[in-house]
Order: structure tokens, then C-alpha cells, then sequence
């Protein structure tokens, strides 16, 4: 059995089919996702379909989490930003009835995933702000990974897309910017191995917004 972890796909459903099959799963693999399928990208019903069909655990990430938000905003409240959201995923609240369940972090025993990262100073998970393991990058000005990390397990996590791979032994980053014409990535810890899928082109601005 090996386990399969897979970075922020942001609807890049062509890169995503492409990374499932260099890795070419068997029955008894099991595969992960690091929250952020849908939204930027061009395809976020079939990144919620490619998820489904392969068995695929995916946490909450902060565009999951946002488009909860919008879709439990009145509509007369919801900004032109917003409705851009709601538009560019194209079925919202089919996609919210299968995000509403997400956990904000799988614990398998020996591998730690969530979206974004670790609060500092927090004894547990239990403890920290779910605002945070959906959106930090830094704290204090340096990265939360050389700040936090649990014992006896190794963090997976995804979101810093222009902070690139991250390869330390306590934790593992896996968003390459695939939506903004960087790379799609997995990683298998058994083989000890990133899986790399070039993205095939550049579907959205950085803007400096990740
Ligand atoms: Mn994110």
C-alpha cells in the first residue's frame, strides 16, 4: 500500500488525470488531496468529478471554505466579485454539498494533512484557528514550517504556490502553481518520490495573489 498525496489542482483537470496516471494507483493505494480543486482553474466540476471517481480524501482549503461563505451570504448581499466566483465554478451548490463535509485535516497516523499550514504556538490541532490551517504561509515574518510541527508526524500541505516545494522531513509542500502555468505535484512517501506534471499552460495572473 503506498499513499499518494496530491497539491492544489485548481480546476487544472487535464494536469491532475495526467499526475493520477504516472503514478499509475493500485487497488490498494490510497490517495489524498490537499484542499484548493476548484476555482482559478478551468475546470472545477471536473476536478470535483475526478476526486469522486478515484476515491480521493481531500481536506478543506480556503477556496472550498469561501465558496461555503458566498453560497450562505444573502444573494442581494453578495459582491460583483463574488457572483464572478460563483460563476466561474459553474455548478456552486452541487460543489458545496459534497466541500460542506470536508475535514480540516486527516490524521492517518503517521502523515498530517490540511490546506495550509500549522498555527504557531498551539500545543494541538484542536487548539489553532481553522482561519489559519486554511491560509498561513508566514508568521512573524518567516515560515510557519520552521516555526510549528507535530510530533511523530509529517505535515502535507499545499497553498503557498509562489513558495514552491517544500521537502523537509516534518513537512512536505506541495502547491507548484499548476494554475499559474508552473507544475502540478504528488508525492509518494513510500517511494519517497515527487511526481511532476508541467502545467499545459498558464490558465490564470499570479497578481501576487496565491
Ligand atoms: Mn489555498
Amino acid at each position: 500500500m503506498r499513499h499518494f498525496f496530491i497539491g492544489d489542482i485548481h480546476g487544472c483537470i487535464d494536469e491532475a488525470i495526467e499526475l493520477l496516471q504516472k503514478f499509475s494507483p493500485q487497488f490498494d493505494d490510497k490517495i489524498f488531496q490537499t484542499g484548493d480543486f476548484i476555482n482559478k482553474g478551468p475546470d472545477s466540476i471536473g476536478a470535483l468529478n475526478f476526486i469522486r471517481e478515484n476515491n480521493i480524501r481531500c481536506v478543506m482549503g480556503n477556496h472550498e471554505a469561501k465558496l461555503l461563505r458566498i453560497l450562505e451570504t444573502a444573494p442581494e448581499l453578495r459582491t460583483e466579485k463574488e457572483l464572478r466566483f460563483l460563476e466561474s465554478v459553474r455548478e456552486p451548490e452541487r460543489i458545496a454539498k459534497i466541500v460542506r463535509d470536508l475535514p480540516l485535516w486527516i490524521d492517518t497516523g503517521k502523515f498530517l494533512l490540511l490546506h495550509a499550514g500549522l498555527e504557531p504556538e498551539k500545543k494541538s490541532l484542536a487548539e489553532m484557528d481553522p482561519k489559519w490551517i486554511l491560509s498561513i504561509r508566514e508568521w512573524n515574518g518567516k515560515a510557519w514550517y520552521e516555526q510549528a510541527s507535530i510530533p511523530d508526524r509529517v505535515v502535507i500541505f499545499g497553498h503557498w504556490a509562489m513558495n514552491g516545494l517544500v521537502d523537509f522531513p516534518h513537512a512536505k509542500g506541495l502547491d507548484t502553481g499548476c494554475v499559474y502555468g508552473k507544475l502540478l505535484t504528488g508525492y509518494c512517501p513510500e517511494e519517497n518520490r515527487f511526481y511532476q506534471i508541467p502545467a499545459h499552460r498558464e490558465y490564470t495572473k499570479g497578481k501576487g495573489v496565491y
